[in-house]
């Protein structure tokens, strides 16, 4: 998989080298390049932002330099094999389908955008090559897309077969299909007893279907607080 991050701040993207994604980038699995897009202007000033048409508060970003880095990186003819992400807080909310999804592409760029936005010319263009994705994190506004491209980036690379260590842990984590997209239930260690707070007696049964009827039951109620949303029979 190879991904390409458009952004005028590319060192955002310098944490992709470490952890478990930046083994999937040693083991080849991966293949990551952050640009910067003022590489792709051509005035003194490096300018990539400009007045609003129509008025009003902020700068958007100019087309001229997306479409010069679209020309370099993806060629002009259209391939919807090429998946290009635009984090966005008016996107569609990001979601593990979406994750799992990307996690089967050969190529994702991701165009990180500042200020109030791109100029929308980039979005049809861009829609009219290749597969388009504008992705929202969430409802909160950050000041790019850069970080949330980071957060998609690591929900989608640690689906990719061989990243994660142990793929059975991928099952029964929240939003899991085996999980009925249900929260996931809490955890324990050892010791038995900690500062007063003891593990629930269940845990230490032994009881692998006690122990199982318990987590189905912790996992529905904990949506049933938290996440109403989710629960979609009973
Ligand atoms: Cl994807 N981008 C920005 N700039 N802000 C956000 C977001 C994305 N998701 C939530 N807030």
């Amino acid at each position: 998989m190879r991904l390409d991050y458009l952004t005028i701040f590319p060192e955002f993207f310098d944490v992709l080298g470490i952890s478990l994604l930046g083994k999937a980038v040693d083991n080849g699995i991966v293949d990551i390049h952050a640009h910067d897009l003022r590489t792709w202007t051509h005035d003194r000033h490096r300018t990539v932002d400009d007045t609003p048409c129509g008025g009003g508060a902020g700068m958007v970003m100019k087309p001229d330099p997306w479409g010069e880095a679209f020309d370099d990186l993806l060629g002009a003819d259209p391939d919807p094999s090429v998946h290009v992400v635009i984090p966005t807080p008016s996107g569609t909310p990001f979601r593990q389908d979406d994750a799992a999804q990307l996690s089967h592409a050969d190529r994702i760029v991701f165009c990180c955008g500042r200020y109030e936005g791109i100029d929308h010319r980039v979005i049809d263009y861009a829609s009219e090559h290749w597969s388009v994705h504008e992705l929202s994190l969430g409802d909160y506004v950050l000041n790019g897309g850069e970080v949330a491209a980071l957060a998609m980036t690591e929900a989608i690379v640690r689906l990719v077969p061989g990243v994660l260590g142990n793929p059975e842990s991928l099952s029964e984590e929240s939003y899991s299909q085996d999980q009925e997209g249900l929260l996931e239930y809490p955890v324990y260690t050892r010791p038995a007893s900690w500062r007063g707070w003891d593990v629930p007696e269940v845990l230490m049964s032994g009881h692998h279907g006690h122990i199982a009827q318990w987590r189905r039951e912790q996992s529905r109620e904990l949506t049933r607080r938290r996440r109403p949303d989710l629960l979609t029979d009973e």
